[in-house]
Formats: structure tokens, C-alpha cells, sequence
């Protein structure tokens, strides 16, 4: 009888596999699948874990807590300009990092026409299939890659997303590397998210009583990767997850979603929606924010940093969401990124 079952389990290991080495020679990711008129999911993106969570909610009372927009807003107003303005941010930023892990930042300096461009971008580089094909990949010691799931066979559920990935710090990549449908504002917006970048380090580094230019000098913010992810529309969405639960493992995260959103925190045991704000940006502490002993072993045990845990299920829109976001990480980190770890 057991061995029965562990032939059945190592059957369906063969078979999962097969059909992920399938759906990743496509190379052309959950949008192909989308695109070829599919009904039902196929089973490597069932999460059964999240098929039990929505089949919960579904059963639960009306009325119960499902959508809470706390995380803290903050205006960086004045934030170069004016001392007094700036001790206030700092102060926020440090209550959001201990209480939240995340927050959104307005008039951050990176203005409308530059933000929706990049998420024009992105979505003009999913939706053509030519550009998609030429750079498909599963080497991460190139700088820029397209593919879809990075862990793909790792993973126990494929999600329902496809990713553009472009290492731009420390060393970009040569203009004709990145794709000629958002070579223009990859740059652009990397070249804008660095300066950012530094206000962010430096504001956090004040926030844990640092002197400001702390976790730029120990090279926190020298390393950016830029991913672009795509989620198409989904025909299941409540049995598979467009990103799975997770931490960053770089130094933070700068996230641009557009106005369908999608992205969900843990709080307090409680998956919460941050709700697009258009404009804003979602900055998420990563876990070498949580090392302190590595990055400012003073500060032990004095601050607590909340663990950022986050994940993005598919809405039921028709459309296809498109999300921009870069992680700063010391340049060494960087390269391990490369070397194949995990990005999520
Ligand atoms: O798309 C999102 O909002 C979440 C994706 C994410 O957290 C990630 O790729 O690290």
C-alpha cells in the first residue's frame, strides 16, 4: 500500500516536471498560455494552499475584515530643502519600518509622465512576442533576461506571471541589450530610481539613528536590479497566486503598480491590500535590512524592524496587470542574485 502511493508520488513528480520543461520550451510564458485561449489553469499553478484559503473566505460571514489600506502615505516635500520637514519624514519613515515594513511615498520626485511610461513600458515589452523570444532565458549571470516563475523548478506552484529582469547597477547593461520597446524609459527610470534610491538609504539610515549616509557608505544602494512583472488575466483565480507569499532578500524595494494593484501584505495575520495610489511608490524593506548585526551591529537589540511579507494574487479584471519595481542590494549581492538565487 505505501509503495503504491510512493509510485504515485514519483509519478506526478515525472509528470509536473514534464510539463514545466513543456510550458518553459514555449518561451512564451503565462501570456502565451492566456494567449492561446485556455479555459482552466493548468494544474503546476494550483497552490492548494490557496485554493483552501479562498474556499474559506468564500464560506465566510459577510462583513468579515477583508481590505484595510493602512500602510502609511508619506510626502517627501521639502525633504532636501527643509530641516524641519525632514525630521518629520524621518520619524514616519522609522514608525512605518518597525510597524509595517512598508510604506508609500508621494512627490518622491519621479514624476507622472516618467511613471506611467514605465509601466507603458513593460507592458509594450509582455505583449510583443518577438522582443519576449529573443532574450527568454534561464542564465542569471546575464543582465537583462526575460522569463517566467525564476524558480520555476523549484517552486511547489507555478505563479501566474512573467518577469523582464534588467541588472542596472552597479554596471548597466549596454543600451542595445535592453529591449528596444522600453530601452528608452528602462533607462530613464533607473537613472531617476538610483537618485531615489539615495534619499530612501539616507532617510533610513537617519530613521535608525544612523548619520545619513551610513547604509550608502557600507554600499547598500549600489547594486539595482530592475524587474518588470506581467500578470495576465486569469481564468481561475482563486486557484493560483500571481506571486507566492515572500520576503525580499535584497535591501528594499521600490514598487510601481498600476491602477488594477494587486499587491497584498501580512499584518498581523491578516493578508491586507495596498490598494495603487497612481503616482506613488511601495517601498518594502528586504531581509539585509533586517541583518542589522552585518549592517549596524550598534543598534542590536534597540530597533525591531517588521518582517515584510507580501504576495500578489490574481485579480479577476480581464486585463493584465503590469508592476515595475527595483530592489537596491549591495553590488556583491548583486551579483549572487545573478548567480542564480532566488529573486523573490
Ligand atoms: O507584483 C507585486 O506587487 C509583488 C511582486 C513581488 O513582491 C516580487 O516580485 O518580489
Amino acid at each position: 500500500m505505501a509503495e503504491i502511493s510512493l509510485e504515485r508520488a514519483q509519478e506526478s513528480i515525472v509528470n509536473r516536471r514534464q510539463e514545466l520543461k513543456a510550458f518553459d520550451e514555449t518561451k512564451s510564458g503565462v501570456k502565451g498560455l492566456v494567449d492561446s485561449g485556455l479555459s482552466k489553469i493548468p494544474t503546476i499553478f494550483i497552490d492548494e494552499q490557496y485554493k483552501l484559503e479562498r474556499n474559506n473566505v468564500h464560506n465566510q460571514k459577510p462583513g468579515s475584515p477583508t481590505n484595510n489600506d493602512g500602510i502609511p502615505i508619506i510626502n517627501l516635500t521639502g525633504v532636501d530643502d527643509d530641516p524641519n520637514l525632514r525630521r518629520e519624514i524621518v520619524k514616519k519613515i522609522g514608525e512605518a519600518c518597525e510597524k509595517w515594513g512598508f510604506f508609500q511615498v508621494i512627490n518622491h520626485g519621479i514624476l507622472l509622465p516618467t511613471t506611467d511610461e514605465m509601466i507603458n513600458g513593460v507592458r509594450r515589452f509582455h505583449e510583443d512576442d518577438e522582443a519576449k523570444k529573443e532574450i527568454y532565458s534561464r542564465d542569471y549571470s546575464k543582465k537583462v533576461y526575460y522569463n517566467s516563475n525564476i524558480d520555476l523548478y523549484k517552486a511547489e506552484a507555478t505563479n501566474w506571471r512573467d518577469t523582464l529582469c534588467c541588472v542596472m547597477a552597479p554596471r548597466h547593461p549596454l543600451p542595445q541589450e535592453l529591449p528596444a520597446v522600453c530601452r528608452d524609459i528602462m533607462i530613464e527610470y533607473s537613472s531617476k530610481m538610483m537618485k531615489l534610491g539615495q534619499t530612501l538609504l539616507e532617510l533610513m539610515s537617519e530613521a535608525l539613528g544612523l548619520n545619513r549616509s551610513y547604509l550608502e557608505d557600507i554600499g547598500c544602494g549600489e547594486g539595482m536590479f530592475v524587474k518588470g512583472h506581467y500578470y495576465p488575466s486569469c481564468p481561475e483565480p482563486d486557484l493560483t497566486l500571481g506571486t507566492s507569499s515572500h520576503t525580499d532578500t535584497g535591501f528594499c524595494t521600490v514598487v510601481l503598480q498600476d491602477e488594477i494593484g494587486g499587491l497584498q501584505i501580512l499584518h498581523q495575520n491578516q493578508w491586507l491590500d495596498i490598494n495603487p495610489f497612481h503616482g506613488a511608490l511601495v517601498v518594502n524593506l528586504g531581509d539585509m535590512m533586517q541583518c542589522r548585526s552585518n549592517l549596524a551591529p550598534q543598534l542590536l537589540p534597540r530597533t525591531t524592524l517588521v518582517d515584510p511579507v507580501h504576495r500578489a494574487p490574481r485579480c479577476r479584471e480581464s486585463r493584465s496587470t503590469t508592476r515595475a519595481f527595483p530592489t537596491f542590494v549591495p553590488a556583491t549581492a548583486n551579483n549572487q542574485q545573478r548567480k542564480g538565487s532566488q529573486i523573490e
